[in-house]
């Protein structure tokens, strides 16, 4: 069964790790937002992207929440030392793929091609596909004025309230060939558990004239009127969207035909299906590796149903 995973943040990422072990080589995409990106010291730096390859690979730093485990940041006490803003906190194994990665761009590959040749030098068996090849970067209105999103999020802790958030360059930016062509291939499209806002909509503002609703499902990223990581709720709140799992659905209605609520929510199944989808209750709650296969196999489940 060929699937495609739309992700961004790390409930989609988990997802995509139990999606790996419960699916044969080859059958799953996992295509990552790359809004969140941003070049440092001529570096393109992949968050979104990044988390997906180091998962897959056993390479992730679980306890920090991104990056490579076993960390040290040496490069970055230089940087700061030469008097480099160094709230970032980029590492010094993380810079590994960098460098690599950069490099591989500079002989002229695109983004996408990049990122797959990396993943096939990690021994993936998963495509990784960032959404674009062209940057797409969001930015984040708060009343201190507009900010990246790493500035917010990181420099900010996503303290400044958002008043609007846009995506600098989606207008030009072209969907990633192989993005394109994954989810039409693909049996079965499932949007992770990720921050719809700000993860999700720029995959879908280039890939979703690509989708087939009908073979879309989308999972819940908030349980019990809480994120379990991520400014999701507050974020929401604060752009006008109702921040519990149903406005979720709301957001992904015309997208989505099958909508995953986490059994806390059981209630709202009926007003999800007041909106056109099919509402399924699941433990969305992934606790640990083995957690993240039995949601992956109940997700895949749904979709051969
Ligand atoms: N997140 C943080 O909260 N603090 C950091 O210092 C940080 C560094 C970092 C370095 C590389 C990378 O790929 C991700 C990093 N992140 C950090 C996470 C990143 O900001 C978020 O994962 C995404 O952009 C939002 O999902």
């Amino acid at each position: 069964m060929r699937v495609a995973v739309l992700a961004g943040g790390t409930g989609a990422a988990r997802l995509a790790c139990g999606l790996a072990q419960a699916l044969a080589p080859g059958e799953l995409s996992v295509i990552t937002n790359t809004a969140d990106d941003e070049e440092m010291w001529g570096l393109l730096v992949c968050p979104d992207t990044d988390a997906v390859l180091y998962r897959l690979a056993g390479l992730f730093n679980a306890d920090a929440g991104f990056g490579v485990r076993d960390e040290s940041f040496h490069a970055l006490e230089t940087l700061g030392l030469l008097g480099e803003p160094v709230w970032f906190g980029l590492g010094d194994r993380d810079l590994g793929l960098h460098l690599l990665r950069a490099s591989l761009r500079r002989r002229g590959m695109t983004l996408t091609e990049a990122v797959a040749e990396i993943g096939r030098r990690l021994g993936l068996n998963v495509a990784v596909i960032p959404m674009s090849d062209d940057p797409v970067r969001t930015r984040v209105a708060t009343e201190a004025g507009e900010l990246s999103f790493q500035e917010w999020f990181v420099g900010e802790r996503c303290e400044p309230p958002v008043r609007g958030l846009r995506f600098e360059g989606l207008e030009a930016a072209l969907p990633a060939p192989a993005a394109v062509q994954a989810v039409r291939a693909a049996d079965l499209v499932v949007i992770g558990p990720s921050n719809p806002l700000l993860s999700v909509d720029p995959i879908t503002a280039l890939i979703g004239p690509h989708l087939e609703r009908e073979r879309v499902i989308a999972i819940a990223p908030i349980i019990g009127g809480r994120a379990l990581k991520g400014p999701t709720v507050a974020l929401m709140a604060q752009l006008g969207e109702e921040p519990t799992a149903l406005g979720v659905a709301r957001h992904y209605a015309g997208l989505a035909s099958g909508f995953v609520l986490d059994a806390a929510d059981r209630e709202l199944s009926d007003a999800v299906a007041r909106l056109g989808m099919s509402p399924h209750v699941l433990d969305t709650v992934m606790a640990g590796a083995e957690g993240e296969e039995r949601l992956a196999r109940e997700v895949l489940a749904l979709g051969r149903g």
